[in-house]
């Protein structure tokens, strides 16, 4: 019968119908026919073969964060399935909305240690919206539409779907008038009027206020409401890591980042304010330190599309769950006048001053040996003088470094992995906000250690003929980030952070790019506007002062008013 499909072409089908058009991947025996299917749909979906399954589904998840659309990725069965499992817990963490799609052995071989047989459901159960094992292939459609639909909507997460070999072999009419199926999941859109009327009165009431955005705010397009409010009412605006660009970090109102590594001025605002409306974020433990002396005189007001997270770590005085962009606008439809808190705001500009840890830091100490600090401040100047630009971090010293010292302005701009903290994560991530993004440039910030992970996703991004990934490995010989621990923590004892690396000019030369050494701070400027003006991606080595810290830091345990700063008499409040 001629509209008879095979399982595979019904894959193939649904992710053209959910709107898909770019799959990262891997071939092998238990997804073979997939990849059989695939070619007859090569117009519509176009599938970039990646070197690892990591590098796949940190692809899928970059090219999710830039374009706020469900990232696809697919491997085999077994090993392929579980190099995925990083990736899967790093959208987990960070919220991001990713369909994995694994190869399964045939049904009739299910359960007896099967070549390549590993129980991926069951070991994705804890890290997945939802993970289903597919072994019919009437099932199909009505999973894939179910899978989308839970990885988009609500909180957005990552759902897998593994798919026995037989299912994708079968042959069916496929019946696309399926019906979501999915009792007990549906996400609250639209906060509580009385609380969200209690939530305006705090807000326009209060002495000492502030707004906490997170990425809450990214995902479901609110930006606009949030400048909104905080210029309604003078109220200044946090912006944790994963908020950052939900709110423009050169307005007025904007004071920067909190906890671990967020600015003295901001986690002391924290610990004096009388209301914290937090906007989709969760009160990570990077952002609270010690949760029993955060904000210790703050009403708080939680807002999250989860009701799980909200009392979770912090107590709340006002809960709210709905979804950020919806919420905002009730706020702002009965928010009452309020005076703009002008003393609070100057108290707050006090302690900006007295600190100023960012023009401290970008400050060149006398010396001739390249600083980190110097290519954050010739970077952060020339991504604003061009524009149209992403930028990926990896995870260490320079991902803080990058957070603190370049100017967030724009929603999407800044992808990191924040909550699982996934060395590795930014090249793939870079390819495939490439791919979502294919007239911008793509800047990636990356250590020397977290290159070392991924990098033969080079390979792929060459292979692949993507021009507008620009590389920047602050290379300074250390696995930077548990170097500086102990060096502050651990009386200078480094252990196993030592770390040497090839020559990553050659290194990108054999993967067939452009590769430019950095070591000294004249040339810094340059090399940027070389890479950015060559029309194909580049790989910078920029060989930094090797034993340079992230300040500020709040120790492990300690509240966020217990914060080193880099001059000892100035640490804690
Ligand atoms: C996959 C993974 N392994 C280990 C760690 C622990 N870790 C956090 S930061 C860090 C050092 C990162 O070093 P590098 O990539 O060179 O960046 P730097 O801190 O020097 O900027 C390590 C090992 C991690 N976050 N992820």
């Amino acid at each position: 019968m001629s509209d008879e499909r095979t399982g595979a072409q019904i894959i193939c089908e649904a992710l053209v119908r959910e709107g898909v058009e770019v799959i990262f991947g891997i071939p092998g025996g238990a997804i073979m026919p997939f990849y059989h299917a695939l070619p007859e749909y090569a117009d519509r979906l176009r599938h970039v073969l990646c070197r690892h399954e990591q590098g796949a589904g940190h692809a899928a998840e970059g090219y999710a964060r830039a374009s706020g659309k469900v990232g696809v990725c697919v491997a085999t069965s077994g090993p392929g399935a579980t190099n995925l499992v990083t990736p899967i817990a790093d959208a987990w963490m960070d919220s991001t909305p990713l369909v994995a799609i694994t190869g399964q052995v045939p049904s009739t071989v299910l359960g007896k240690d099967a070549f390549q047989e590993t129980d991926i459901v069951g070991i994705t159960v804890p890290i997945t919206k939802h993970s289903y094992l597919v072994s019919d292939i009437n099932d199909l459609p009505r999973v894939f539409q179910e899978a989308f639909h839970i990885a988009r909507t609500g909180r957005p997460g990552p759902v897998l779907i593994d798919i026995t070999k037989d299912a994708q072999q079968a042959r069916t009419v496929p019946d696309w008038n399926t019906e979501l199926n999915l009792p007990g999941y549906r996400p609250t859109y639209h906060g509580n009027r009385r609380q969200i009327k209690e939530a305006a009165r705090l807000l326009t009431s209060a002495e000492k206020p502030l707004i906490m955005a997170g990425s809450g705010v990214i995902w479901s397009g609110a930006s606009e409401e949030l400048l909104a409010l905080a210029e309604r009412t003078g109220v200044p605006v946090i912006t944790t890591l994963h908020g950052k660009g939900a709110f423009p970090e050169d307005h007025p109102l904007a004071l920067g980042m909190p906890g671990m590594h967020g600015w003295v001025h901001v986690n002391r605002a924290i610990q004096e304010c009388d209301v914290l409306l937090n906007i989709g974020a969760r009160f990570d433990d990077r952002v609270t330190g010690k949760v029993a002396t955060f904000a210790p005189h703050a009403q708080v007001i939680h807002v999250d599309i989860d009701p799980a997270e909200i009392g979770k770590n912090i107590r709340t005085a006002v809960p709210i769950v709905g979804d950020a962009k919806n919420v905002l606008q009730a706020i702002l439809e009965v928010l009452p006048e309020r005076t703009p808190p002008a003393a609070w705001l100057e108290h707050i500009r006090d302690m900006q001053e007295k600190h100023q840890p960012r023009q401290r830091y970008l400050k060149r100490p006398d010396t001739p040996v390249l600083m980190p600090h110097d290519v954050y401040g010739s970077l952060n100047r020339i991504l604003h003088e061009r524009g149209n630009f992403r930028v990926v971090t990896d995870v260490g010293q320079h991902q803080m470094w990058a957070a603190q010292l370049i100017d967030w302005t724009r929603p999407r701009t800044h992808l990191t992995s924040g909550g699982s903290g996934t060395m590795g994560f930014a090249v793939p991530a870079a390819l495939g906000a490439a791919l979502a993004c294919p007239d911008e440039t793509i800047w990636v910030i990356c250590g020397d250690g977290g290159f070392q992970m991924t990098n033969q996703e080079l390979a792929t991004i060459r292979q692949e003929g993507i021009r507008n990934v620009k590389v920047a490995i602050i290379n300074n010989g250390y696995l930077g980030m548990v170097r500086q621990w102990q060096e502050l923590f651990e009386n200078k004892r480094y252990s196993g952070t030592p770390l040497s690396g090839p020559d990553f000019v050659k290194l990108a030369e054999a993967y067939g790019l452009p590769g430019i050494k950095v070591e000294e701070v004249d040339a810094v400027d340059d090399a940027i506007e070389r890479a950015w003006d060559t029309d194909d991606s580049v790989v910078i080595d920029f060989c930094v002062e090797r034993e340079v810290n992230v300040f500020p830091i709040v120790p492990q345990g300690k509240g966020i008013h217990e914060m080193l700063t880099e001059v000892p008499e100035e640490a804690g409040v």
